[in-house]
C-alpha cells in the first residue's frame, strides 16, 4: 500500500457532474469505507480499528456527535456501530502516512501555503514537535522541553494575559478540555474561543433563554418514539449518517418526517440501510413524507406562519391545538406571542420561504395532529443573522403543543464535532457562569478572572488590532474554518507566536505567527499509557450522554504526547512546580482529573464511578427530566416574540450558503467525491438553479468568480465552476472552506456572534481569461 500522500494537488478541470442521488448509503457506502480504510491504514489495521469504533471497550468515533445506542434506550450496540463517514474519520486519523521532519525539510512553508487543505491533510500524521523560527523558511524539529520553554517565554512577555488566545476544536476530550480551560484561567484570561462559536452557539443562546438549558432535550429513544420528526437545515445523510438508522426505525413505527431544506439532500429522501438486506438490495426506506424546499433564511417566516395557523385553529376550537395546561403551569409569554402572530404578513412569508401556501398549511396540520414531535436542526439554522430568533420560533411551536419533557418529543440541535458539547460542559467558553468560575476558584485555591474573554470573531478582531499576540489552538484549523480568510490570515500572521496542537497538517500551520509551533498530539484512536497504565478519556454526545473512550491502536509515532500531557507540561513550565494546581498528578493518572471534574462541573458528581458504567451516564436536564425550567430567570419556559425577518437579496444577486461535501470533515478533505450530489474530482463549484442561471446570463459548466457584497465592501473568490442544480430559487451553494473568504467578519448572528455562512449575498462574474 501507499504510505505517502498524493504528490499532485486537486486539478479543478477534472470536475465530473452526474445526476444527484435520491437515496443515501447502500452498498457504495460500505465499499467506500473499506477502500478508504485500506488505502490509509492497510488491511489489518482497518479491521482492528473498525472493530473498536463506538464499542464500549473501544474509542468514540472521531466523526460527529450522534449518540451510540444505549441499553437504557432499549437498544444494544451492533458489531459494526459506525457509518461510512465514521470509517473515513477513523482512517484519516489512523493512517500510516506520516509528515515528519523529512517532509518539512523538503517543503518550504511558502510552498505549503500554496497547497489546498486536501493536499496538506493527505500527507499524513504529524510526528514531531516542529518550530518555525522568525524569518526561517522551513519548520525544523525541536525537543518538547524547548517547545514548552518557548511558549512560556512568549506568554510571560505579554503585557497582560488577555493578549493570549486559547482556541479549542470539538474533538478534545473532557479531561484535556477541563485542564486546558483551567490552564488559561490560571494564567489569567477567559479568552477561550472554540469551534462552537461558529457552530451551535446560536442554539445554545436560543435555548438558554427559553428553556434554561442550552442543549437538546431528547434521547435516542425519543427519536424512535416520535410520531413526527421535523428535520430542518440539516444534511444527516452526510453529516450524521447513523441518524438515518434512527429515522428508519421511527418510520417503521409509523412516524412521519418533514424535511425543510433548500436542497433535496439524498439522505432526507430515502435510506438504504447497509446493515440489512432490504437496505442493501431493495429500495430502502422512504424518509421525508413532506419536503419543503425553502429559500435560505426563510425558516423564521415558515415557523411564524405555522404558529399563526396553529393559533387560529386553536382559537376556532379551543383546547384542540394548544396544550393549555402546560402553557398555564410551566410557561411565560404566551399571550404576547399569540398576539404578535395574530396578524401575519403572508406576502412576506411567500417571499421569505418561496413555499406554496398549501404546503405550509399541510405541514402545520401535521404538527397540529402529532402527539409526539421532535424538532432536529443543524447549521442550516444556526449560521444566519437571525439564527437565534429562528430557533426560538421552533421552540415556541414546541411549547405551544407541550412538546418538551415527555417521551417521543423535544428539541434536538444535532451537534457537530464528537465532543463539542463536552468541551463546553468542561468550561471551554469565554463567558462561563459565575457558579462555575467560583467552583474552580474554590477547588484549586487560585484566582479566576471574571472579565469575559474573546469568542472566535472577537479573537480575530483582537489579533487584527494588535491586542491578541499569542494564539494557541487545541486542535482544529482556525485559519481555514473562520470567516473572511484574507483578513483572518493577516490577523494570525501578525501574532508573535502561533501554536497548533494537531494530529494532521493543515492551513493553520502554514498561515503562522512570527514564530510558530506544531505540537503533535495523540488521536482519539490511539493507546495512551501513563506510568505503565492505559488511560481512557471521556466525551459527551449530542444527547448529553457522557461515556468513556479508550484509544487502542499503536500511536503514529513515539514522540506524540496526549493533549492532557501537553497542557500539564506547558502549565508546569509556565506556572512552576509550586503552582496550586497539581499538574504533575494529572499527567500520570486521568482519574485524578476526573475527581476534580466531579467536584467542579455541575451534574458530574461521582464522575469516575459513573463514567465506568457500561453506557456511561446522562447529564441532568430539568426540562427533559421533569418539565421544570429552573435555568431561566423566571423559572418558566419562555415564549419569545420576534419580528418576521429574512435576508433581502437585491435584484441580479444570489444568496449563497457554504456547506460540506460528502467527502470532508470540516476543513479536513477526505476525498473528492460528493457522491449524493453527483459532484466529483473538484471542489471549486457553485450550485445554482438552472432558471436562475439562465436569468442571470450564465451557463452550466462556465467558470465564474463569486463576489460577495456586504455593506460597502466586496470580497471575491475566483474560478468556480457553475453547476446547474435543483436548489431553491434565488439560492446558491459552494463548499466550506473554499468559500470562506466571502464571509465578512462583521456579518454575524445577533446574540450568538456566529459568522453568517449560510446567507451571503453574491453576484456571479464571468471569469476573465
Ligand atoms: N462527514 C461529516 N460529518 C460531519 C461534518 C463534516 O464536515 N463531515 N461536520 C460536523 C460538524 S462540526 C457539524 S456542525 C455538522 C454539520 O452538519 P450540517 O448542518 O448538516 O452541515 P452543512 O453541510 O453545513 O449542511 C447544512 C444543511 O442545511 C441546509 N441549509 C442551509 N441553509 C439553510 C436554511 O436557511 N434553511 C434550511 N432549512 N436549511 C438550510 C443545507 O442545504 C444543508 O443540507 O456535521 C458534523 N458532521
Ligand atoms: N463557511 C463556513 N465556515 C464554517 C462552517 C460552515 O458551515 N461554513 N462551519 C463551522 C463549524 S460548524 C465548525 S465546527 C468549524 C470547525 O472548525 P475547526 O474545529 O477549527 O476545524 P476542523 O476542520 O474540524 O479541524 C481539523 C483539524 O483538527 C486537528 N485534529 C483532528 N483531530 C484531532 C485531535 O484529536 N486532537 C488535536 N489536537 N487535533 C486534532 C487536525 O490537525 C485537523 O487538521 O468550522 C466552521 N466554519
Ligand atoms: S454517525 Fe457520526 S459518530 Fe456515528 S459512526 Fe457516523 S460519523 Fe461516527
Ligand atoms: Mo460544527
Amino acid at each position: 500500500m501507499k504510505r505517502t500522500g498524493p504528490t499532485e494537488d486537486i486539478d479543478e478541470s477534472r470536475l465530473e457532474v452526474h445526476a444527484p442521488k435520491d437515496y443515501a448509503a447502500g452498498l457504495t457506502g460500505v465499499a467506500v469505507s473499506l477502500v478508504r480504510g485500506v488505502e490509509q491504514m492497510g488491511t489489518g489495521r482497518t479491521v482492528r480499528a473498525l472493530r473498536l469504533v463506538n464499542q464500549r471497550q473501544g474509542f468514540d468515533c472521531p466523526g460527529c456527535a450522534w449518540p451510540e445506542p444505549r441499553e437504557a434506550d432499549g437498544e444494544g450496540r451492533k458489531l459494526a456501530e459506525f457509518c461510512e463517514n465514521g470509517a473515513k474519520a477513523v482512517a484519516e486519523e489512523a493512517t500510516l502516512r506520516r509528515a515528519g521532519p523529512e517532509f518539512f525539510a523538503a517543503h518550504p512553508v511558502a510552498e505549503l501555503a500554496g497547497k489546498t487543505d486536501y493536499w496538506l491533510g493527505q500527507q499524513g500524521r504529524l510526528t514531531h514537535p516542529m518550530v518555525l523560527r522568525e524569518g526561517a523558511t522551513h519548520y525544523e524539529p525541536l525537543s518538547w522541553d524547548d517547545a514548552f520553554t518557548l511558549v512560556a517565554e512568549k506568554l510571560r512577555a505579554l503585557s497582560t494575559p488577555d493578549e493570549a488566545i486559547f482556541y479549542t476544536s470539538g474533538r478534545t476530550s473532557n479531561e484535556a478540555a477541563f485542564l486546558y480551560q483551567l490552564f488559561a484561567r490560571s494564567f489569567g484570561t477567559n479568552n477561550l474561543p472554540d469551534c462552537s462559536n461558529m457552530c451551535h452557539e446560536s442554539s445554545g443562546a436560543a435555548l438558554s433563554a427559553t428553556t434554561g438549558v442550552g442543549k437538546g432535550s431528547v434521547s435516542l429513544a425519543d427519536i424512535q418514539h416520535a410520531d413526527l420528526l421535523v428535520v430542518v437545515g440539516q444534511n444527516p445523510g452526510t453529516n450524521h449518517p447513523r441518524m438515518l438508522t434512527a429515522l428508519e426505525r421511527a418510520k417503521a413505527r409509523g412516524a412521519r418526517i418533514i424535511a425543510v431544506n433548500p436542497l433535496p439532500e439524498a439522505g432526507l429522501m430515502r435510506f438504504k440501510n447497509p446493515q440489512n438486506a432490504r437496505g442493501l438490495l431493495g429500495r430502502g426506506t422512504a424518509l421525508a413524507d413532506e419536503f419543503a424546499q425553502i429559500r435560505l433564511g426563510g425558516d423564521l417566516a415558515l415557523f411564524q406562519a405555522i404558529g399563526h395557523l396553529l393559533l387560529s385553529w386553536e382559537e376556532a376550537a379551543p383546547g384542540t391545538v394548544a396544550d393549555q395546561d402546560f402553557i398555564a403551569s410551566s410557561t411565560h409569554g404566551f399571550e404576547t406571542y399569540a398576539k404578535n402572530l395574530r396578524e401575519l404578513d403572508w406576502a412576506a412569508v411567500d417571499r421569505a420561504t418561496g413555499l406554496p401556501r398549501e404546503q405550509i398549511e399541510k405541514i402545520a396540520r401535521m404538527i397540529a395532529e402529532s402527539e409526539r414531535t421532535v424538532y432536529c436542526w443543524a447549521m442550516g439554522l444556526t449560521q444566519h443573522r437571525h439564527a437565534v430568533p429562528t430557533i426560538q420560533e421552533i421552540t415556541n411551536l414546541a411549547l405551544l403543543r407541550g412538546m418538551i419533557g415527555k417521551p417521543g418529543a423535544g428539541l434536538c440541535p444535532v451537534r457537530g464535532h464528537s465532543n463539542v458539547q463536552g468541551d463546553r460542559t468542561m468550561g471551554v467558553w469565554e463567558k462561563m457562569p459565575e457558579r462555575f468560575l467560583s467552583a474552580l476558584e474554590q477547588e484549586f485555591g487560585i484566582p479566576v478572572p471574571r472579565k469575559h474573554g474573546y469568542d472566535t470573531v472577537d479573537a480575530i478582531r483582537a489579533m487584527r488590532d494588535g491586542h491578541g499576540r499569542v494564539f494557541i489552538a487545541m486542535g482544529g484549523n482556525f485559519a481555514a474554518a473562520t470567516p473572511d480568510s484574507a483578513l483572518t490570515e493577516r490577523a494570525l500572521r501578525s501574532c508573535e507566536l502561533t501554536v497548533q496542537v494537531s494530529t494532521k497538517l493543515n492551513r493553520s500551520h502554514v498561515v503562522h505567527g512570527k514564530t510558530a509551533l506544531i505540537l503533535p498530539a495523540l488521536g482519539r484512536t490511539e493507546r495512551d499509557v501513563r506510568s505503565g497504565v492505559e488511560q481512557f478519556v471521556t466525551v459527551e454526545d449530542s444527547m448529553s450522554c457522557v461515556h468513556t473512550s479508550r484509544g487502542r491502536l499503536r500511536p503514529a509515532g513515539d514522540q506524540l504526547l496526549s493533549e492532557v500531557d501537553i497542557v500539564c507540561r506547558l502549565a508546569v513550565t509556565l506556572l512552576g512546580d509550586e503552582h496550586a494546581v497539581p499538574w504533575h498528578e494529572f499527567r500520570t493518572d486521568y482519574d485524578r482529573i476526573r475527581d476534580r471534574i466531579g467536584r467542579v462541573v455541575p451534574g458530574c458528581d461521582d464522575y469516575n464511578a459513573r463514567v465506568r458504567e457500561p453506557d456511561g451516564f446522562v447529564l441532568p436536564h430539568p426540562p427533559r427530566d421533569s418539565r421544570q425550567f429552573p435555568g431561566t430567570a423566571n423559572g418558566k419556559a419562555n415564549f419569545t416574540t420576534s419580528e418576521l425577518e429574512y435576508p433581502e437579496v437585491p435584484p441580479g444577486r444570489l444568496l449563497l450558503q457554504t456547506l460540506r461535501s460528502h467527502d470532508q470533515y470540516n476543513t479536513t478533505i477526505y476525498g473528492l467525491s460528493d457522491r449524493y450530489r453527483g459532484i466529483s474530482d473538484a471542489r471549486r463549484v457553485v450550485l445554482v438553479h438552472p432558471e436562475d442561471l439562465a436569468g442571470l446570463g450564465f451557463t452550466d459548466g462556465e467558470l465564474v468568480d463569486l463576489v460577495s457584497e456586504w455593506k460597502d465592501t466586496e470580497r471575491k473568490a475566483e474560478r468556480f465552476r457553475v453547476v446547474a442544480y435543483p436548489t431553491a430559487r434565488g439560492c446558491a451553494a459552494a463548499y466550506f472552506p473554499e468559500a470562506n473568504s466571502l464571509v465578512p467578519l462583521d456579518s454575524v448572528a445577533r446574540t450568538s456572534n456566529t459568522p453568517v455562512s449560510k446567507a451571503i449575498v453574491i453576484r456571479l462574474e464571468h471569469t476573465a481569461h
